[in-house]
């Protein structure tokens, strides 16, 4: 309440507002009546503030005043980006979350929704993987740096509920895509990485190259959906236990299934070529959206196909201006 009984505005702060998820939620909000009355809702990215460094995080903070924040900024990247750079996924995702978890509880910021993701859980796991499992072991080899980092954030939320009642949660979604990802070849994830790999080989006749054997198999959220889903935990969830965000088991594709999905939307008929050097990574990794689903039983996912399609048209649309 402010000084005349009156409710405080909602001023909602989305960091990694510029990525594929922060325009996802963008779109929501200003485009799907995602905005409540009265809500001023703030996008920020590296640009405004480099939330590794204090004094910057705190400066944005100041300037914007969030009532709640949606924690989306990370260092972010594709399998062969982690294995090439643990340490610095550790290090960056470490001080970015510190930085901006801090800042909101000594600016007393209502809510907090950071990410966490599907790939952090522990290697060694039975499936489907749920929300009690986060800390059973350690996770996969090949992104441990990030893995911890992202543990991390739940452990953090804990500590700042229990000795400060701060209502910090956190949402764990599995593989994203969508409009606005980062389609390099190098550092991207699966879905993007093929699509531009794809949109090159059909433009200059060449072999698509996949990566690894194809069978590592994945649950696949198209951003939109995700997006929709993080409005609702914003404003109705109120667990400081994180919560899975993904389609449903009986979703999960093998890469091989996707791969198709793609070269259909994009009218590829040319060769395929799958280079088995390269590191499959996890070979799965089913997480189990029950609890979700005893929140929301009809929320509805668009069908991947569907999906892969957009994001296809999406990229050939804005080529010159996506990241690639
Ligand atoms: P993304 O497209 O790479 O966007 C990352 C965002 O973080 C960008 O807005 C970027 O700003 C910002 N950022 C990075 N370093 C920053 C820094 N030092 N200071 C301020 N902002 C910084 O990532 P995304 O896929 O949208 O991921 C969003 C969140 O979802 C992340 O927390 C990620 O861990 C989580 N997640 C993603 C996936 C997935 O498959 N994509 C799966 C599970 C969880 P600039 O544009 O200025 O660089
Ligand atoms: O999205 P991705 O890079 O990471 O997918 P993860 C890796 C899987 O896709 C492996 C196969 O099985 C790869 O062999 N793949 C095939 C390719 N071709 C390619 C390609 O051209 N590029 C890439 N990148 N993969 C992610 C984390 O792990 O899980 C994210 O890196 C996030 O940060 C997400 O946490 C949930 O799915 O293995």
């Amino acid at each position: 309440m402010d000084s005349r009984g009156h409710a405080a505005p909602t001023r909602v702060l989305v960091t990694g507002g510029s990525g594929l998820l922060g325009k996802a939620i963008e779109h929501v909000v200003h485009e799907e009546g995602g905005r409540l009355e009265g809500e001023e809702w703030i996008f920020i990215s590296s640009k405004e503030a480099n939330l590794l460094d204090i004094e910057q995080t705190r400066a944005a903070f100041e300037k914007y005043h969030p009532t709640h924040i949606i924690h989306l900024a990370a260092k972010v990247g594709g399998l062969y980006q982690h294995m090439r750079e643990n340490l610095q996924f550790l290090r960056d995702n470490l001080k970015i979350n510190d930085n901006v978890l801090q800042t909101a509880h000594e600016m007393g910021a209502t809510k907090v929704v950071s990410c966490l993701s599907s790939c952090i859980f522990p290697d060694k796991t039975t499936y489907p993987i749920d929300e009690t499992m986060i800390h059973n072991g350690p996770p996969h080899d090949s992104n441990f740096g990030y893995s911890y980092a992202k543990r991390m954030i739940d452990v953090q939320n804990r500590a700042y509920f229990g000795q400060h009642g701060r209502c910090y949660t956190a949402v764990i979604p599995t593989n994203v895509f969508g409009p606005y990802d980062n389609f390099n070849i190098d550092n991207g994830h699966v879905l993007s990485a093929l699509m531009h790999k794809t949109l090159t080989a059909k433009r200059d006749g060449t072999t698509l190259t996949v990566c690894g054997s194809g069978t590592s198999q994945r649950q696949f959220i198209y951003s939109l959906d995700l997006g929709r889903l993080i409005l609702w935990v914003l404003r109705e969830y109120s667990e400081i236990d994180p919560i899975i965000l993904s389609v449903g088991e009986e979703e999960e594709v093998t890469i091989k299934d996707a791969l198709e999905m793609i070269t259909q939307s994009m009218d590829f008929k040319g060769p395929i070529r799958f280079d088995t050097a390269m590191s499959d990574g996890q070979l799965k990794k089913t997480a189990s959206n029950a609890k979700l689903r005893r929140y929301l039983p009809d929320f509805t996912f668009t069908p991947l196909r569907e999906a892969i399609k957009t994001t296809c048209d999406w990229l050939v649309a804005n080529y010159d201006s996506a990241r690639t």
